[in-house]
C-alpha cells in the first residue's frame, strides 16, 4: 500500500495524451472544484455547467455528456500550463471560496458550518480535522504517567493506539485475535467486501490507491495490517490476549483490568483509562431454533467460515438475506449443487453498477496527480452515499402512507428500488414478491447491488424460501408447513448480538456497579462515548453511533477518537484523576438521540431489525447529520463531567 498524504500529490509531467487520457474517467463536479485550486479562477464554477442535487444514482450528477467535454477540454488546458509552469498552485480559497465550492459540488446551498468542517478536511492550512490541537503543550512527564488500555485491534483500535502514540500517551492493546483487523480479519467468507466507497471507507489521513470502488476483504485487511505497521504500534500490542474483567478502583481512580494471555496465564493490568474499540458487530449469533445441534453436517456462522469445507457439489442452506448472506450466497451458488436461502425479512436493494468495478488507471492518475482532486472526490463520495441520503430517511408525519414509507422523498426511492427490483425479476411473480419489502426503505439496511444478488436468485440452483424455519433437524431443516430439506451444509447468515456491546467483558464502574447489568440490554452513552460512573472509561462505536444510510463508519471513529483525546488533554491540563459523564447531562443527550431516531426510517414501530434491542428502543443508530456528529466531538465541554482526585 502507497500510504500517502492527500496533499502530497505527484507534479505532472505526462504527455498531453496520458492527461487527455485520463480526463475521460474524471468525476466532472470534483474535476470542476480542483480546477478553481489550480487556477483560482471562481468563474468554472459560476457558468451554466453546474452539477444537480438529488441525482444521487448519476455519478456526474446531471452533467451532460455535451458540457463534460467542454470541462475536460477545459481541463485539458489549464493541467497542460499547470505542468509547463513547473505545477505552481495559486493562493488556497478563503472560506467563502470553500463555501461556494462546496454548495456548486453538491448542487445546493449547505449549512455554512460545513465551510468549517471542509477547510479541516481539505487540510489546507495543514490542520488536522480529527486532531487535538494543544495535546503538544502538556509536559511529557504527565503524559507518560497516563497509562490508556485499549481493547481491540480493528479499525478503531488500531485509530485509537496512533492516535495516543501521535500525542505521546503511553499505551497498551489488548487484542483476542492473533492479528489486527478485527471485522475485516474474522469475515473471511466468499464475497466479503465493503459497502460503502473506499474512497471514504478510509483513515482521512491514510489515503490508498484503492483497486476498486468498493475493495474485497483482503484489500481491506492488508490496509489495516500496513496502518498498523506504518503507524509504528505494532510493539503496543498484546495478541491472543483477552480482557475479561475491568474493575474502576475509586482509590487511585484508575482500572484494574483482568486479561487473559495467550498461554491461559492471568495478568492484572493497570490503567488510567480504558478506550473500548471492539466494535458493534463482533460476537456471532446463532438463532435458538429447536434442534439447533441436531444437524449431523457441518454447520457455521458467516464471520467464523470454516473454510476447510469444500463447497463444490453440495447442497447448501443458508439461513438470513442480510449484508452477510447478499455478498456470500452469489459466490456460494457459483460452486454448490443447490443453495436454499431461508429469508424472514427481505433487504431493500439500491442498484449500484460500480460495486464490482475496478477503478480505472486514468481515475488513478487523477487522485494522484490533480491538486485537490482525491479531497473533493472524497468529500462528494462522503455526501452521495451518506450526508445527502439522511434527507430520504427522514420522517415526515403528515405522510399518510407510514407502513410503506415514511416520507413523499422515502417513498420515491422505494419506487426506484422497485423499479430496480422488478427490472431484474419482475417477470417471477411469486419471486418478484418475495422480494419487495413491505416496510420503508432505510428500516434496515439497504445493500448495494449490482445486480449479482438478484440474478443469483433466478438461479436454478438457488431458491429462496420464505416459509419460516420450524426445526433443525440432523438431515437439514423442517419448515412450518412441514416442507423438509436436506443439507450437506448449513450456513447461519444471522448477524451478531448488536445490544450487548462490551460483552462478554466484566465492566465494573463506581461501587462495582456491573456495566452489563446497569445497561440490560438497552446500552446507552453520552455521545457514543462516555457512560456515567464508568469514570476515564471511553467508548469508541459505541451505544447510538452506528450509521444506516451509507457512508464511513471510520469517520465516526475518527470523531470519537478526538473527543477521547480532548478528555485526555482535559484531565492532563487540570490535574485531575477521573472524570465522570453527569447522569442529567447523558439523559437529556439520550432523550435527543431518541427523539431523532423515532423520527427516522429505521425508528418506525413496525420495522424489526438489529438497530434495535428487544425493547424496541433504537439503541445501535446516530439519527443526525455527519456534520452533527463531528461538531459534537470536536472535545469535551468540563461542565458536562464531575471531576475527581486520587485519593490520599
Ligand atoms: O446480519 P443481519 P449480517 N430465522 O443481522 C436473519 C454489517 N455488514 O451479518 O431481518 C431466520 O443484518 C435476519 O432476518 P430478519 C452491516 O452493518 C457489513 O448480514 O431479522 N432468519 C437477517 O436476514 C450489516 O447490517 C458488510 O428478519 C433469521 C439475517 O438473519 C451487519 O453487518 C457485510 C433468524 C441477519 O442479518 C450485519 O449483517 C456484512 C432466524 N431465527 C455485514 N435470525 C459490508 O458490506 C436471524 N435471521 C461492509
Amino acid at each position: 500500500m502507497a500510504a500517502r498524504k492527500f496533499d502530497n500529490w505527484e507534479p505532472i509531467t505526462e504527455s498531453d495524451s496520458t492527461i487527455q487520457a485520463a480526463l475521460e474517467d474524471a468525476s466532472i463536479p470534483s474535476l470542476m472544484v480542483a480546477l478553481v485550486h489550480l487556477t483560482g479562477d471562481e468563474s468554472i464554477m459560476r457558468g451554466d455547467i453546474r452539477p444537480r442535487s438529488r441525482l444521487l444514482a448519476d455519478p456526474q450528477a446531471g452533467v451532460t455528456e455535451e458540457q463534460q467535454a467542454v470541462v475536460r477540454a477545459q481541463a485539458f488546458e489549464i493541467l497542460k500550463a499547470y505542468r509547463d509552469g513547473g505545477c505552481q498552485l495559486p493562493p488556497a480559497p478563503n472560506l467563502d471560496q470553500i463555501a461556494e465550492m462546496m454548495n456548486f459540488i453538491i448542487g445546493e446551498p449547505l449549512l455554512e458550518a460545513y465551510a468549517e468542517f471542509l477547510v479541516g478536511e481539505l487540510s489546507l492550512h495543514g490542520e488536522d480535522p480529527f486532531g487535538q490541537p494543544g495535546m503538544e503543550q502538556i509536559p511529557q512527564k504527565k503524559k507518560d504517567a497516563f497509562h490508556v488500555l485499549v481493547i481491540g485491534a480493528g479499525m478503531s483500535g488500531i485509530l485509537a493506539a496512533h492516535r495516543l502514540k501521535e500525542a505521546g500517551i503511553p499505551c497498551t492493546v489488548i487484542e483476542k485475535n492473533a492479528d489486527v483487523g478485527g471485522t475485516w480479519l474474522e469475515n473471511t467468507y466468499p464475497g466479503c467486501r465493503v459497502d460503502s466507497p473506499n474512497h471514504t471507507y478510509s483513515y482521512s489521513f491514510v489515503p490508498k490507491n484503492w483497486p476498486q470502488f468498493f475493495s474485497s476483504q483482503k484489500v481491506l485487511l492488508e490496509y489495516f495490517d500496513q496502518c498498523a505497521s506504518d503507524f509504528g504500534i505494532r510493539d503496543n500490542i498484546r495478541f491472543n490476549t483477552e480482557v475479561e474483567r475491568a474493575e474502576f478502583d475509586e482509590q487511585s481512580q484508575t482500572w484494574n483490568v483482568r486479561i487473559r494471555n495467550a498461554d491461559g496465564t492471568i495478568q492484572i493490568l493497570n490503567a488510567n483509562a480504558i478506550i473500548g474499540a471492539v466494535g458493534q458487530l463482533n460476537r456471532p449469533r446463532r438463532p435458538d431454533i429447536e434442534g439447533r445441534d441436531a444437524f449431523s453436517g457441518p454447520s457455521f456462522h458467516t464471520a467464523q467460515w470454516e473454510h476447510e469445507h469444500d463447497l463444490t457439489g453440495k447442497r447448501i442452506g443458508v439461513i438470513g438475506t442480510g449484508a452477510s448472506a447478499f455478498q456470500s450466497v452469489p459466490e456460494i451458488a457459483k460452486q454448490a449443487r443447490e443453495v436454499v436461502v431461508f429469508q424472514r425479512t427481505p433487504p431493500w436493494v439500491r442498484p449500484q453498477p460500480i460495486y464490482h468495478d475496478y477503478v480505472s488507471d486514468g481515475k488513478h492518475w487523477l487522485l494522484n496527480h490533480v491538486p485537490y482532486y482525491a479531497k473533493w472526490f472524497r468529500f462528494f463520495m462522503f455526501w452521495r452515499s451518506g450526508e445527502g441520503m439522511l434527507e430520504a430517511s427522514k420522517k415526515d408525519p403528515a405522510w399518510p402512507h407510514q407502513t410503506r414509507s415514511v416520507s413523499e422523498y422515502n417513498d420515491r426511492i422505494r419506487a426506484n428500488f422497485t423499479k430496480y427490483i422488478t427490472s431484474i425479476v419482475g417477470d417471477d411473480p411469486e419471486l418478484l414478491q418475495k422480494c419487495i419489502p413491505d416496510y420503508p426503505p432505510g428500516g434496515k439496511r439497504i445493500l448495494v447491488d449490482n445486480g449479482t444478488w438478484l440474478k443469483t436468485l433466478r438461479r436454478d440452483n438457488v431458491h429462496l424460501i420464505t416459509d419460516p424455519i420450524a426445526k433443525i433437524t440432523e438431515a437439514g431443516l423442517v419448515t412450518e408447513s412441514g416442507e423438509t430439506y436436506e443439507f450437506d451444509v448449513i450456513i447461519y447468515a444471522t448477524g451478531f448480538y448488536p445490544s450487548r456491546i462490551l460483552w462478554p467483558m466484566e465492566i465494573r464502574g463506581l461501587g462495582g456497579l456491573d456495566l452489563q447489568t446497569h445497561w440490560d440490554g438497552d446500552p446507552h452513552a453520552y455521545k457514543g462515548v462516555s457512560i456515567p460512573q464508568f469514570p476515564n472509561f471511553f467508548c469508541m462505536y459505541g451505544p447510538n453511533t452506528n450509521i444506516v444510510v451509507n457512508t464511513s463508519i471510520i469517520f465516526f471513529s475518527e470523531c470519537e477518537m478526538r473527543y477521547i483525546l480532548g478528555c485526555i488533554k482535559l484531565l492532563l491540563e487540570t490535574d485531575q484523576a477521573s472524570m465522570d459523564c453527569k447522569q442529567d447531562v447523558h439523559d437529556t443527550y439520550n432523550e435527543w438521540i431518541d427523539e431523532g431516531n423515532a423520527n427516522m426510517a429505521w425508528g418506525a414501530p413496525t420495522v424489526k431489525s438489529w438497530y434495535k434491542n428487544e425493547k424496541g428502543r433504537v439503541t445501535q443508530n446516530w439519527p443526525f447529520t455527519l456534520l452533527k456528529f463531528w461538531q459534537q466531538t470536536k472535545g469535551p465541554d468540563p461542565s458536562d463531567y464531575i471531576f475527581r482526585s486520587r485519593k490520599p
